[in-house]
């Protein structure tokens, strides 16, 4: 094949960005790569297999119902992240507690290993999303729970994989953010959107706007704002809501938007957890020249206290947080 590049050539080629140059990292990334794939070979059966289809039985920390194809990837991403030998703890959003795995590894993985996974059963694109930090704690010594509790501002690495009409994984390492569609007749991830940015003019909004009336003034004024009609600002804005963060992230990463889950008069943190979906897509919409904000402040710089705590979220094109951020300052 011509002109192509692997995602495993570009982890190599990259490698000498990466801390400490020791390969370690280049090992971690290339875990995530491998439990993508076998996952990406799951779901796209998901349809046809109805033992992997629909509740586990199980609940996570949430009290949420766990599908059966959660907790399958949950298992593959522990499994290889375990095998590398350089992870030493990884928080997932499908276990209560953190899991330590080997004292002697510098990395700290927190993950949800598969978001949005109500659309399973009807066949709309789901994600896994990850971020990678340094230990606080010294190597060979038993994890605390501070080497989970760092800002997102601490994150190595970031990023998602998307399970939609072909798989991709896109991914940064704080030097911008890299593309990489899955080719199932090869196996291998190719680079398809190198450096990815988002355009401009964004004019997407994405917010479940069944809680419109639960959510704050603010955000209310800026559902109206993305409605009124003004040539010389775009508007109105085009409303697009999947319903899963991965998928809504994605598109309006590529076409510009902004996405947001704000906190509602029931659920004074909105849905969306700071470790496993706010902070690895914060660092990605930054490094892609946009984004991420709780309404107040940079989702990067809040100073975590619990491992599931939730946070409201707005991300996207920078004049579009900033626009929503304003209108909530100035509530009365
Ligand atoms: P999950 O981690 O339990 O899958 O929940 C997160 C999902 C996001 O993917 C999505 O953006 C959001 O929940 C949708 O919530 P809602 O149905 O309230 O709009
Ligand atoms: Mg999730």
């Amino acid at each position: 094949m011509e002109n192509v590049k692997t995602l495993g050539e570009f982890i190599i080629d990259k490698q000498q960005d990466f801390p400490g140059s020791s390969g370690e990292f280049s090992k971690l990334l290339s875990a995530i790569r491998l439990a993508s794939k076998i996952v990406s070979n799951k779901v796209n059966k998901a349809g046809l297999l109805s033992y992997i289809v629909g509740a586990a039985g199980s609940e996570n920390i949430q009290g949420e119902a766990q599908q059966k194809l959660d907790v399958y990837a949950n298992n593959q991403f522990i499994k290889a992240l375990t095998a590398r030998k350089v992870v030493c703890g990884i928080a997932s959003e499908e276990n209560d507690e953190y899991i330590p795995i080997n004292n002697e590894g510098s990395y700290i993985v927190a993950m949800d290993p598969l978001d949005g996974s109500s659309n399973i059963d009807v066949n709309v694109s789901i994600g896994t999303i990850f971020s990678i930090y340094k230990r606080v704690s010294p190597v060979g010594s038993d994890l605390t729970e501070a080497d989970f509790l760092q800002k997102g501002t601490e994150q190595l690495a970031a990023g998602y994989v998307i399970y939609g009409s072909s798989t991709m994984l896109v991914y940064t390492t704080g030097k911008g953010v890299n593309g990489f569609t899955y080719d199932p007749g090869i196996g291998v991830f190719v680079l398809s959107h190198p450096e990815m940015k988002f355009p401009t003019n964004g004019k997407i909004y994405s917010m479940n706007e069944g809680n419109f009336y639960r959510s704050s003034n603010g955000v209310q004024e800026y559902i109206k704002y993305s409605q009124t009609i003004d040539a010389d600002t775009n508007r109105p804005y085009t409303a697009r809501y999947i319903g899963s963060l991965v998928a809504d992230f994605h598109r309006n990463l590529i076409k510009g938007g902004i996405y947001m889950y704000p906190s509602t008069d029931n659920a004074p943190n909105g849905k969306l957890r700071l470790l496993y979906e706010c902070n690895p897509l914060a660092f990605i919409a930054e490094q892609a020249g946009g984004a991420a904000s709780d309404g107040k402040q940079r989702i990067m710089e809040i100073d975590p206290t619990d491992l599931h705590q939730r946070a409201p979220y707005f991300t996207g094109n920078t004049h579009m947080v900033e626009k929503v951020e304003s209108l909530i300052a100035s509530e009365g």
